[in-house]
């Protein structure tokens, strides 16, 4: 998996590029921040940014001007009734007044008051939001909404302006639209890496339970490519599901298992977070014969049993899931390294993984 920390080390910096503190200010200053930092939406769906002032006392006033890209994101207006496109009044400002509301041309600018009779606010709510909608044709990327720094002004009801903590920027992250899975899957102790099963449930959010599944067959180099279905596929009852849904974060999951006879299975949370999601290397471990999910003193005893059986070559080890396509006869049912003989590779394979157990339901 280490294949992931580029893309995470590179998010976490934009995130982090984001966030602003003034430290001259203290840790107890005021912050005004977009929530959440990193909202996702795909071309023609809307993402929701709101703005929250945290820890402030006495504010009676704020200004600030943010940018974004017009070219990917438009707003929509949350004020039918009035000319142009206006951002959404939180309730720290309800029932205030606002010289200057509008969202055009790549800038969000908002001056509010509180209504005089309601008095300062102190504490920590939301003070407006902006509904975004990704224009059709928007390319997969991270588009920044980011408050102009020399713009922000918090105010006391004299007009003086309040110290400032720092703030933090939004963004709306449009994801590429996976349209398959790959990687390579090998095996211990042959050359051959045909017929693992590589078997994806899709998971649209954290949450939910999986739209659709598919599965695909390595070929004999052990790689394989698996398209992500188009249509909902509910999942056969048989197949287990892991406990809970996808991790939480931007983006749509794939759980992937990896399975082959006599063999440990693999189970991976896989983000779906390129067109084409490469997994990575993955090695099945051998040994478990009774296919009881660990590699123990029983397979090694079912081992010992059929030490010595030799079927004819060419063989295959029966897997339904992905069915040999040459001919031979089967191989025997210890055989872990499919070359048609119980053998000290077999022992020795198993012996070397011991007390290894799956990680899938
Ligand atoms: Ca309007
Ligand atoms: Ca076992
Ligand atoms: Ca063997």
């Amino acid at each position: 998996m280490l294949r992931r920390i580029g893309w995470w080390s590179t998010l976490w910096a934009a995130v982090l590029l984001g966030l602003h503190p003034l430290t001259a200010a203290g840790a107890s200053s005021p912050m005004l921040s977009f929530q959440p930092d990193l909202a996702v939406a795909r071309p023609g769906e809307t993402a929701r940014l709101e703005i929250w002032v945290e820890g402030v006392s006495g504010l009676d006033r704020l200004e600030f001007v943010a940018s974004y890209d017009p070219g990917a994101l438009e707003p929509v207006d949350a004020d039918p009734g009035r000319d142009g496109v206006q951002l959404e009044i939180g309730p720290v400002f309800e029932g205030g007044y606002s010289p200057a509301n509008s969202a055009a041309d790549g800038v969000l600018h908002l001056v509010i008051q509180r209504f005089p009779g309601d008095g300062p606010f102190d504490g920590t709510g939301m003070v407006a939001a902006i509904t975004f909608r990704v224009r059709e044709g928007a390319l997969p990327a991270v588009y920044p909404v980011s408050f102009d720094p020399g713009s922000l002004q918090l105010l006391d009801p004299d007009g003086e302006p309040l110290p400032l903590g720092g703030w933090a920027d939004g963004a709306v992250r449009v994801p590429p639209v996976t349209i398959a899975l790959a990687g390579w899957i090998t095996r211990e102790g042959t050359s051959n890496y045909a017929r693992t099963s590589v078997t994806a449930f899709f998971y649209p959010y954290a949450g939910s339970l999986p739209s659709a599944w598919a599965r695909a067959c390595t070929d004999s180099s052990g790689n394989f490519y698996l398209p992500v279905p188009e249509e909902p596929v509910p999942p056969p009852p048989e197949l287990p599901l892991p406990d809970g849904g996808p991790p939480s974060g931007p983006y749509e999951w794939a759980y992937v298992r990896l399975d082959f006879p006599n063999h440990g299975s693999e189970c991976y949370w896989i983000p779906l977070d390129e067109e084409v999601v490469d997994i990575g290397w993955h090695t099945l471990e051998g040994g478990d014969v009774n296919a009881d999910g660990c590699v123990n003193i029983y397979d090694i005893v079912r081992i010992i049993a059929d030490f010595g059986e030799e079927g004819a070559s060419p063989c295959f080890v029966p897997y339904t899931p992905c069915p040999a396509t040459g001919v031979g006869e089967a191989a025997p049912s210890s055989d872990i390294n499919g070359d048609c003989r119980v053998n000290i590779f077999d022992l020795t394979i198993a012996a070397e993984n011991f007390g290894l157990c799956t990680n899938c339901p």
